[in-house]
């Protein structure tokens, strides 16, 4: 019997999907899996911790003994309590930055933590908090500065094995990872194993042959978003103040990014309606003016974090957040409390979705399972308009009037990213009023309406496009 209704609702859904209309075609660059899971998570943190910490500096010489790292009451869960507390998603640890430091016992350098008074040299922060951030569901990541202020071969072919053995030792003990952090910073004076002199590597980041590092990650951990200046899979936003602009393209051509080896920052700030590549905008922003810690300094306050909030995820690409331990291997309370108050404010603001009340009507659909409800709350499904329908108009209907601050919209960017224009208008009773407009919107869209609106009636007017349309959801705040 059971067996017989299975089929029967297997041949029902069958039938129901032969009914639907066939989905539009995707655009020709869209996001691999991996990297749709990446734009889920929206936020995640940084954490910058190593000699600098205990120097006061924000770039080491490359000269500093590993003695001097010597965190006194580090604890990996308490870190990633911290960045769970404040619901980032994720934890990139700077394992090498620029000074050559190396947070884990590596084989390839004695220059690392097993050098260190740290557990008397039997610690391993990577691998304490790739441990820890497993126990807590938080997902891990690195960060290994190509730039290495230490060694003495950098600069030259030996130095780029060492360095690729390396990524493939992290990988190897403590992947996967959900993302690789590659610094753009790179070459300069330093310490060189004693050369103490000026060092710069061909054309920036041509040096490094990045494509040989990616097929190193490809092998071991290929859920792994490659953040780098060559192939990136999430590229830099342009700035590190945590803003992405609000024209802003996942799309991005490797080679208009970093014409010879320089950043293009028009292109990285705007990425390229025609971009051959998926290369979505992170935003580095620090929670304190510097990247390490320094006890003169202070955190953002909540507010301040809100609004990069809005110009980060708000804005089509991820934020990441970096928090700095102190001297203790604590982050400092005070910055704690401010994560936890933005965290309470972000919860506020995105709690209570309007728009999940409101009736939905498209001005046209692409027909069955395209539909306008599609984007109401949270569904697998979305909306899309037929092929070559590249405007469009969505109407939101309240029994009641609402009040509404926040306009979000997604695209469905399983199928790559499509609008180009959109303006909202609100009912006043007798016309409709532009509240808020834009170009671009991508993954995820947050439009702060500058006075709060009160209407029975919001539409979404989609005035041109790339292609047929295809949104998964709109929400109202
Ligand atoms: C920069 C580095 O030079 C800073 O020290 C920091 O690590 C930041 C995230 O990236 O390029």
């Amino acid at each position: 019997m059971r067996n017989i209704l299975k089929s029967l609702v297997l041949l029902a859904s069958i039938a129901f999907m032969a009914c639907n209309a066939e989905p539009p075609k995707p655009m020709s660059v869209i996001p691999a899996p991996h990297q749709i899971e990446w734009h889920k998570m929206e936020q995640y943190a940084f954490v910058h911790f190593t000699i600098n910490t205990f120097t006061d500096k924000e770039w080491g010489y490359g000269d500093e003994s590993p003695e001097w790292f010597n965190p006194t009451d580090f604890d990996a869960d308490a870190l990633v309590r911290v960045v769970k507390d404040a619901n980032l998603k994720g934890l990139i640890l700077t394992a090498k930055h620029h000074d050559g430091f190396c947070l884990w016992p590596t084989a390839y350098t004695e220059h690392s933590i097993k050098n260190s008074p740290y557990k008397k040299g039997k610690g391993d922060i990577v691998g304490e908090v790739a441990e820890a951030c497993r126990r807590h569901g938080i997902k891990f990541g690195i960060y290994l500065s190509p730039w290495d202020r230490n060694h003495a071969d950098y600069g030259t072919d030996a130095y780029l094995e060492y360095y690729r053995n390396q990524v493939r030792e992290l990988l190897t003990a403590y992947g996967p990872l959900f993302e690789m952090w590659f610094d753009g910073a790179n070459g300069g004076d330093g310490y060189y194993g004693g050369a103490n002199e000026t060092r710069w590597v061909e054309s920036g980041y041509l040096y490094y042959d990045w494509a040989k590092v990616v097929d190193i990650i490809r092998e071991l951990s290929p859920e792994t978003v490659v953040w780098s200046s060559s192939l990136p899979d999430a590229r830099w936003c342009s700035n590190e103040r945590g803003i992405i602009d609000e024209h802003c393209w996942a799309m991005a051509t490797p080679e208009d990014m970093y014409p010879n080896g320089k950043d293009n920052m028009a292109v990285l700030r705007h990425g390229q309606e025609n971009g051959t590549r998926w290369a979505p905008a992170e935003a580095d922003v620090s929670i304190r003016p510097g990247w390490f810690y320094h006890d003169y300094e202070a955190p953002k306050t909540p507010e301040e974090l809100f609004d990069i909030y809005l110009s980060s995820v708000g804005r089509g690409g991820t934020l990441l957040l970096n928090l700095a331990p102190d001297r203790r291997g604590r982050i400092p309370e005070e910055d704690i409390e401010s994560l936890i108050a933005w965290r309470k404010m972000v919860d506020n603001a995105f709690r209570n979705d309007l728009a999940e009340k409101a009736l939905f009507t498209a001005s046209s659909s692409r027909g069955r399972g395209f539909e306008a409800e599609n984007m109401q709350g949270e569904n697998e499904g979305y909306w899309a308009t037929a092929d070559g329908v590249t405007t469009g108009d969505i109407t939101l209907k309240w029994s009641e009037p609402i009040k509404a601050k926040y306009v979000v919209i997604q695209e469905h960017i399983a199928l790559g990213q499509r609008i180009r224009e959109f303006v909202v208008e609100a009912f006043n009773g007798d016309e409709w009023q532009e509240v808020a407009s834009g170009t671009t919107v991508g993954y995820k869209r947050i439009l702060p309406l500058t006075e709060e609106v009160t209407t029975d009636q919001l539409r979404i007017r989609l005035l041109d496009s790339r292609a047929e349309h295809a949104i998964s959801r709109i929400a109202i705040y």
